[in-house]
């Protein structure tokens, strides 16, 4: 199975961090490069530091539930403590793609339901996968990208 994942960490040594979960994953097919971006928070609340962020496409057996609990764990230990939800975090991944499928369940929904509106998910995955068509918009990420603002993501 083909997947896109995203990378992302606000606090900590966030690339030491993110080097190392990539190290971590299976059969790592392709990797971005790094990006400072601006934090999207919820409104009102507290600004945050700068994230880094990158996308890997990975080939596994792993079904999605078995990988995103491996996501999970190792979010878990990198340090993630979970308070609110988009609160900065050592340590943030996501699955955004699954070859061309849509898959939906309460704990897991793939394509990513923010992907297509995010520079920060974008930039870096139309650096590794620019024709990878998002299966419920009918349109590439290449194509996605060029409808959204990305001034606030800068590589690395
Ligand atoms: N979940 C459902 N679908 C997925 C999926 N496709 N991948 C569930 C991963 N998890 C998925 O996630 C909450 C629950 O979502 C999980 O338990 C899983 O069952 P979480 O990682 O605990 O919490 P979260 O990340 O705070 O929530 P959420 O809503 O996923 O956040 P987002 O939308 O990912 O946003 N700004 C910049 N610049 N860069 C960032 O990386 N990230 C966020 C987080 C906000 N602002 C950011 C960035
Ligand atoms: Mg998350």
């Amino acid at each position: 199975m083909k997947y896109a994942i995203a990378l992302g960490s606000n606090l900590g040594d966030s690339r030491s961090i993110l080097e190392s979960a990539l190290n971590r994953l299976a059969t790592v097919v392709a990797r971005s490069s790094w990006y400072q971006t601006k934090a999207v928070t919820l409104p009102n609340s507290p600004p945050q530091p700068d994230y880094i962020n990158g996308c890997a496409i990975l080939e596994t057996e792993l079904e999605p539930l078995e990988l995103l609990a491996k996501l999970q764990q190792i979010e878990t230990e990198f340090g993630r403590i979970r308070h609110q939800k988009w609160d900065a975090r050592t340590l943030d991944l996501d699955i955004l793609l699954i070859n061309d499928v849509v898959f939906q369940t309460e704990t897991l929904e793939v394509p990513h339901p923010r992907m297509s509106d995010r520079a920060f998910v974008l930039v870096p995955l139309a650096e590794i996968a620019p024709d990878w068509k998002h299966p419920r918009l009918n349109r590439s990420i290449a194509q996605l990208l060029q409808s959204i603002d990305a001034s606030d993501v800068k590589k690395l």
